[in-house]
């Protein structure tokens, strides 16, 4: 029997988490069969499918990665999408990682031998996968271009955030050329997945794309929530404080931090619970109450960055 490698993206996962996944699983089966390796790259995911990934695999006929909660010990682990120890599958530090590929900064992951390492500071991890893809000259079928496309668009919120390079459009205008979609249509239907804000589980709006940091020593959850229905959402600034309160009492967050993403008019309100100090700092704004601030689009790059330098 072939060898397995698991090919898994970040807890919590967000679309780019799973369709890189599937696209890389793609890319690493194609190179290993043209270089006669008995090797089986397999997509997994370690949370529930958000809903334009969920639209987007049906819509391609695709099979949706097997959730799985650890990582057996040994077993050999390509990281998608992250490279940070808490970010990452349960199990790992006894796992073995044999390759990463991403577009966030450097974190904590350290391996016993060299690796395959592919990190890019470009908008979304789908975006180096496409480029991987065409470095080696392999044709990526219609299916996962489409999965590749959308999590490009979802990852720079159809380009309009500020992580969004050059290199971003020029991926798309190549997946449009193989899907015949036009990018911000394609774009538009897959947030619209997404469905009202009043029908939204107030512990997929907080919870959905959580991401825990280190921030002056200590664990903070930083979570985004992208609407194109900011009035609809911020109707749930109450119910959403409260789920963040529980999440830091748990979990011993020092603070929960949400932004509340305007999609459409590029901005973000801040609702912040527990010790907003450094928050406030940092930003020099008073979270005590939500705050608004014009063309926040970016977790990783405006609001991340800054508060892991503070
Ligand atoms: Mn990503």
């Amino acid at each position: 029997m072939a060898e397995q490698v698991i090919v898994v993206g970040h807890k919590n996962p967000d679309n780019d988490a799973i369709s890189a996944a599937v696209g890389l699983a793609f890319f690493e089966n194609e190179l290993a069969k043209r270089q006669g390796r008995d090797v089986e790259y397999k997509a997994v995911r370690l949370g529930g499918l958000p809903p334009e990934t969920e639209w987007n695999l049906a819509e391609n006929g695709i099979d949706q990665p097997e959730l799985i909660d650890h990582v057996e010990a040994g077993q050999k682990v390509i990281l998608v999408d992250h490279n940070e120890l808490k970010q990452a599958v349960d199990g790992l530090a006894d796992a073995e990682v044999v390759g990463i590929v991403d577009h966030h900064r450097i974190g904590d992951v350290t391996t016993a031998s060299p690796i395959y390492m592919t990190v890019r500071p470009w908008g979304s991890s789908a975006t180096v996968v496409t480029a991987l893809c065409r470095q080696h000259g392999i044709e990526i079928p219609e299916g996962i271009a489409n999965m590749l496309l959308g999590a490009i668009l979802t990852d720079t919120v159809i380009l309009k955030s500020p992580t969004a390079t050059k290199v971003d459009e020029e991926q798309i205008a190549f997946l449009e050329g193989i899907t015949g979609k036009k990018h911000v249509e394609f774009g538009q239907a897959l947030f619209n997945c997404r469905g009202a804000e009043a029908d939204l589980p107030i512990e997929t709006y907080v919870g959905a794309d959580a991401k825990e940091f280190e921030v002056c020593g200590k664990t903070v959850l930083i979570a985004q929530h992208e609407t194109v229905d900011i009035d609809g959402a911020m109707k749930r600034e109450g119910e959403a404080r409260e789920q963040m309160r529980k999440l830091a009492a748990d979990k011993g967050y020092d603070f929960v931090l949400v932004l509340v993403t305007d999609i459409l008019n590029e901005g973000s309100y801040f609702l912040v619970e527990g010790n907003h100090a450094v928050v406030d700092q940092v930003f020099g704004i008073d979270s005590s109450a939500a705050v608004w601030i014009d063309g926040i689009m970016s977790r990783k790059k405006q609001v991340a960055a800054p508060l892991l330098k503070a």
